[in-house]
C-alpha cells in the first residue's frame, strides 16, 4: 500500500457519529430570534431593558411552526435567551424573564408554547441558549457557569425532546466593563449529552461546524471531514461576532478558511474528525424584527439559490424568521416561506425512472440501488481511476437536476464529478461538480435526454453511493412575480444605502 492510499484510509476511516447522522437528515431548520429585543428594536440589548416591555398581544407559536412546515423545515431552534440574558421561559434561575413581563400576567412560556407547536406540526425543537449574558451579575466569575448549567438543565428536562443545542460564540463583555467570561464547555457539551443523548450541539459545540459567515454564503466545496483543530471552541468565538455590526451579516467566507477539507489541506494533518458544516442566515437584515426591515424580507430566488447552495451542497440551512413586537410572523415573511416550499417540493414532484448501469459494481451493491426510493447503496466493485454510472430513461424526457448522495457510513470519498445528458444529438457535459457528501443538488438548463451518465472523476478510494436520480423538468413551479422582482431591486438598493449609511456612522462614531 503506498502512502498515499494509507493517507486517504485514514481520511476515509472518519464517520459521522448517529447524534450527526440524524441532524444532517433535518437539513433545513428555522431559527426563531426573539426575545426583548424584539420589543425595543435592538440587535444586541444590555440586559438592563425592563421586563415589563415584553408584551405580545397576540402571540401565535402554532403560526411560526405552521409556517416552517410549509417552508419545507424540519426543525425549528428558538433563542431562549439572547445576549441581554431575558430568559423566554419559566426559570427558577433569574427573575429577568417571561415571568416578570405582563406576557399571560407572568405565567406565559414561549418555549414550552412553541415546543408544543413544534409536535403538533410534526416538528423538532432546538433552544439557543447564549452563553454571554449581559444581565447575570454572575458573569465572568466562576458562579456563572453552575447559573447557565442550571439554566440549560431547565431546558433539557422539561421541554421534551430537544433535538439541538444552539450555542453561540458571541461575546463583547469588553462592552459591560466586565471580564470576559471562561466559559465551561466541556460542563455544557456532559449535560446536554447526559440529558438529551440524541441531540446535536451546534456552532460552539462537537456536532456541527459554523460555516463561518451569517450571509448564507457556502463553500464550493464542503466537506464533512476536516482537521481536528477546525473544532477549537476560541477560534470560532474569535470569528463570531464581537460587536453588534450590521456589516458583519454581509461578510462572506473569511472567518474560516475557504478549504477545509482537500486532501492538500489534510495531508498537512494528523487528526481529523467529522464536522459538517451549518449556515445561518436571517431572512431580514437583522436577527430580530425591526419595523424598518419589513420591506427588506428575502426574495425568493435569493432563498432559493441559499437553499440549493447550502442544502444542495452538503451544508446544513438555518433560516432565521423573526416574530413581531404581537409575537406573529409578518405576511410578507410568510408568503415568500410558503412559496420557498411550494417550489422545492414542486422541482422535485417528477423523479424520473431509472435503469442504471455502472461499468464497476459491486453485485452485492448494484447500480439499481440509487433510485431515491431504493433502500440500500451502491458500491464500486474496486478502486479505479474513474467510475461510471449511467442512468437510463424509459422514454427522452426534459430533465433540469440531478440528487446525489454518498452514503456517508463510508464517510465523504467524492471529490470530483460530471453528469453528461445522453441526447437524440450525442452526449452534453451538463453539470461539473466536486463534492458530494449528504447531499448535491445538480442543477442546469433543461435539456431532452435519454439518459444522464454520472463520472466520477476523483474519489478517495471507492466511492459508496446512495442516491443518484435525475429530476424532470416542472414547467408548474411558482415563479417569482414580477411585481416581487421589481421589489427585490429596489429593496436592494435600499439595503445598499442602509448598510453605506450605518458604515458612515460607525466611522464618525469612531473618528
Ligand atoms: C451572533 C449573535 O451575536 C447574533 O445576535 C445572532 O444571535 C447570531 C445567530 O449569532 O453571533
Amino acid at each position: 500500500m503506498t502512502d498515499k492510499d494509507e493517507r486517504l484510509r485514514i481520511y476515509t476511516s472518519i464517520l459521522p457519529s448517529p447524534v450527526q447522522k440524524s441532524f444532517e437528515d433535518t437539513g433545513f431548520n428555522i431559527f426563531i430570534h426573539y426575545g426583548i429585543n424584539t420589543f425595543i428594536g435592538k440587535e444586541w440589548s444590555d440586559g438592563s431593558a425592563s421586563p415589563s416591555l415584553f408584551d405580545p398581544e397576540d402571540q401565535n407559536t402554532d403560526e411560526w411552526a405552521k409556517t416552517a412546515k410549509a417552508a419545507g423545515a424540519k426543525g425549528i431552534i428558538l433563542t431562549c435567551k439572547h445576549h441581554d440574558g431575558f430568559c423566554l421561559w419559566q426559570t427558577k434561575t433569574t427573575a429577568y424573564s417571561v415571568a416578570s413581563s405582563p406576557y399571560k400576567n407572568g405565567k406565559g412560556d414561549v418555549a414550552r408554547e412553541l415546543s408544543e407547536s413544534c409536535r403538533k406540526f410534526g416538528l423538532k425543537f432546538g433552544v439557543y441558549l447564549s452563553p454571554w449574558d449581559r444581565n447575570s451579575p454572575l458573569y465572568g466569575t466562576d458562579k456563572y457557569n453552575d447559573f447557565y448549567i442550571a439554566q440549560l438543565r431547565e431546558l433539557l428536562t422539561n421541554y421534551g425532546e430537544i433535538f439541538c443545542v444552539w450555542l453561540d460564540g458571541a461575546c463583547g463583555s469588553y462592552m459591560d466593563g466586565k471580564p470576559a467570561q471562561v466559559y465551561d464547555f466541556e460542563r455544557i457539551y456532559a449535560t446536554v449529552r447526559a440529558l438529551q443523548p440524541h441531540c446535536a450541539i451546534s456552532n460552539c459545540g462537537p456536532d456541527v461546524r459554523w460555516v463561518g459567515n451569517e450571509a448564507g454564503k457556502t463553500r464550493k466545496s464542503e466537506w464533512n471531514v476536516v482537521p481536528e483543530f477546525s473544532f477549537d471552541v476560541q477560534k470560532i468565538a474569535e470569528n463570531s461576532q464581537q460587536s453588534d455590526d450590521p456589516s458583519f451579516r454581509k461578510k462572506g467566507l473569511d472567518a474560516m478558511s475557504e478549504d477545509l477539507g482537500s486532501r492538500e489541506v489534510l495531508d498537512a494533518f494528523d487528526s481529523f474528525i467529522w464536522y459538517p458544516a451549518e449556515a445561518d442566515v436571517s431572512i431580514r437584515p437583522g436577527w430580530f424584527w425591526h419595523k424598518r426591515e419589513n420591506l427588506a424580507v428575502r426574495s425568493l430566488d435569493n432563498l432559493t439559490f441559499i437553499y440549493y447552495s447550502s442544502v444542495g451542497g452538503n451544508t446544513l440551512l438555518l433560516l432565521n424568521v423573526p416574530p413581531n413586537k404581537k409575537g406573529r410572523i409578518e405576511k410578507r415573511d410568510q408568503k415568500v416561506l410558503c412559496a420557498l416550499g411550494e417550489r422545492i417540493k414542486a422541482h422535485f414532484s417528477a423523479p424520473v425512472p431509472c435503469s442504471y448501469t455502472a461499468e464497476n459494481a459491486d453485485p452485492a451493491f448494484p447500480a439499481s440501488n440509487l433510485a431515491t426510493e431504493r433502500e440500500g447503496y451502491f458500491r464500486a466493485g474496486g478502486i479505479e481511476q474513474s467510475y461510471e454510472i449511467e442512468a437510463r430513461f424509459s422514454s427522452p424526457t426534459l430533465v433540469d437536476k440531478v440528487l446525489l448522495r454518498e452514503n456517508c457510513d463510508f464517510s465523504q470519498r467524492v471529490e470530483s464529478f460530471d453528469l453528461f445528458a445522453v441526447t437524440e444529438k450525442g452526449e452534453k457535459k451538463v453539470y461539473s461538480g466536486t463534492t458530494i457528501g449528504f447531499k448535491r443538488i445538480a442543477t442546469f438548463k433543461k435539456i431532452k435526454a435519454s439518459a444522464i451518465r454520472l463520472v466520477i472523476t476523483s474519489c478517495r478510494l471507492e466511492p459508496y453511493l446512495e442516491i443518484f436520480q435525475p429530476y424532470a423538468f416542472n414547467g408548474k413551479v411558482p415563479s417569482q412575480p414580477l411585481t416581487d422582482k421589481i421589489a427585490a431591486f429596489i429593496r436592494g438598493v435600499g439595503q445598499k444605502m442602509y448598510y453605506k449609511r450605518l458604515n458612515k456612522q460607525k466611522q464618525k462614531q469612531e473618528i
